[in-house]
């Protein structure tokens, strides 16, 4: 097992990685920018580094004084959390190099995933059901119609060097496709340097549904089961929870043993998501995130395994500490991500937390950095923590939600409890009857 690790990350996904460090003995060296010098990660490692200034570019994401950190230090491995550097592919690879441990996949598995065209012709030859279209990248306008013609219009054009919502584009008829698939490509290479696209089957009302992966690389895959996170706002993810409302044991153990092959036929090492649209019945891929995601915590409360110490022993080169038999679900967990925002406006609202006091009691779980005192940077993006409720049922998760809810306190800055507190009266959230599109027409109506 590794001596030292170093967080490259803020906030409550450092706290999260700290505690499984030293809950494994290992030693934490906390990284952070000047603004952050008073936050929870850095006082709780046992030695820190500031990489630079307050712009993610100059410290989070500069890969230059992370290293350094690390030589400093003497860290054998990096944990690089969620954003920031988590995907990139390069430095993973640049870890390798410099003989420091990248605690995620390997910097072929980042690569291939990251191309949303590669990730989907690696998981159709692996298996798993995709959503119906180009197969490969689309160039001329004849092509993109004939292929349009044959799935069904609507369709959806998106970049390859994409995803998580960014570069897509829907065409209903094949009059609107010159148009759209110039623009598009256009819109691509400018964000992305890639201006490579194909086109899918475009699917109305789905819900968005994951389901978590581990795998050891040396010929070992499971997975743990689904999480539903439909409810999302601009491709941000607002309530999460684990099992979905929508499938039974059946389907989640098929869908869960074709993820699980794939992941140990591709050798994938450490923790993964791969998302899926599910509609009519049927799951349709769409990406893979290889990394550990914000949502992973209700995966956690519903299987009781501990993703990050997991990750840490993996990337140490040890085997998968369990089988597949061993994994089981034991009642209902829900996550809802409390942004630092206007509830209504979603307005950012950066500043200090006069008073903070966490709910508590059996069954809640509240991962955040943050305490009465507290300054919120207004640098980063604004989750101030998440509040992961478990029950025995649904329904008793969402009364111990409610309640834990109304016990949450915030004081000096506003944040998306008020948001949730609604949601969690709801009928159609009662109910799990929502999909994709059902937040945003819900916050429309006001
Ligand atoms: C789609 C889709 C409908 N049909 N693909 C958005 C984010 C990215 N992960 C994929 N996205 C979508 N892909 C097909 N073929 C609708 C979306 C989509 C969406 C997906 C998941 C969660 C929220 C969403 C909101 C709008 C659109």
């Amino acid at each position: 097992m590794f001596q030292k690790v170093l967080i490259a990350n803020r906030g409550e996904i450092a706290l999260r990685i700290l505690r499984a460090c030293k809950e494994l003995g290992i030693e934490t060296v906390a990284v952070h920018s000047t603004a952050d010098a008073d936050a929870m990660h850095v006082r709780l490692a046992d030695q820190s580094v500031c990489i630079g200034p307050p712009a993610s570019r100059d410290s989070y994401l500069n890969v230059h004084e992370i290293i350094a950190a690390c030589e400093i230090t003497g860290a054998d491995a990096i944990h690089p959390g969620y954003g920031f550097l988590s995907e990139n592919a390069k430095f993973a690879e640049i870890l390798e190099a410099h003989d420091i441990t990248f605690i995620g996949p390997s910097s072929h598995h980042i690569s291939t995933m990251g191309d949303k065209i590669m990730a989907k012709q690696t998981a159709e030859k692996l298996g798993i059901p995709v959503v119906p279209g180009s197969g490969g990248a689309v160039t001329e306008l004849d092509d993109a119609k004939s292929i349009a013609s044959d799935i069904g219009y609507p369709v959806i054009i998106k970049a390859a060097s994409g995803g998580g919502g960014r570069g897509m584009r829907v065409v209903n008829s094949a009059s609107e496709m010159e148009f759209a698939l110039q623009t598009t490509r256009s819109e691509a290479g400018a964000a992305f340097g890639d201006d490579a696209v194909y086109i899918e089957k475009y699917l109305g009302k789905p819900r968005h549904i994951e389901v978590q992966v581990m795998g050891d690389g040396k010929g070992n895959g499971v997975h743990l089961g689904e999480r539903d996170c439909s409810l999302q706002r601009r491709h941000q993810k607002v309530f999460e929870e684990a099992n979905s409302p929508a499938i039974d044991e059946e389907q989640r153990n098929r869908i869960g043993e074709i993820c699980a092959n794939a992941i140990a036929d591709m050798g994938y090492s450490g923790a993964g998501t791969i998302e899926f649209l599910y509609e009519n019945g049927e799951f349709y891929f769409i990406e893979m995130n290889t990394r550990l995601q914000v949502e992973h915590p209700v995966t956690e409360m519903i299987t009781r395994i501990d993703l990050v110490n997991e990750q840490l022993k993996i990337a140490s080169g040890e085997s998968l500490s369990f089988k597949q038999s061993d994994v089981q679900f034991q009642g209902h967990a829900i996550e809802c991500r409390i942004n630092a925002e206007n509830a209504k406006t979603f307005v950012p609202s950066p500043g200090q937390i006069t008073y903070y006091h966490p709910p508590g009691g059996l069954g809640v779980r509240v991962d955040s950095g943050v305490f009465s005192g507290y300054k919120v940077p207004p640098y980063y993006d604004s989750l101030i923590g998440k509040l992961i409720v478990v029950g025995r049922t649904r329904s008793e998760c969402l009364n111990r939600l409610r309640r834990s809810l109304d016990e949450f306190v915030v004081d000096g800055i506003e944040t998306t409890i008020p948001l949730f507190q609604d949601l969690v009266r709801n009928e159609d959230v009662l109910a799990g009857n929502y999909d994709i599109h059902w937040l945003e027409k819900y916050l429309d109506k006001g």
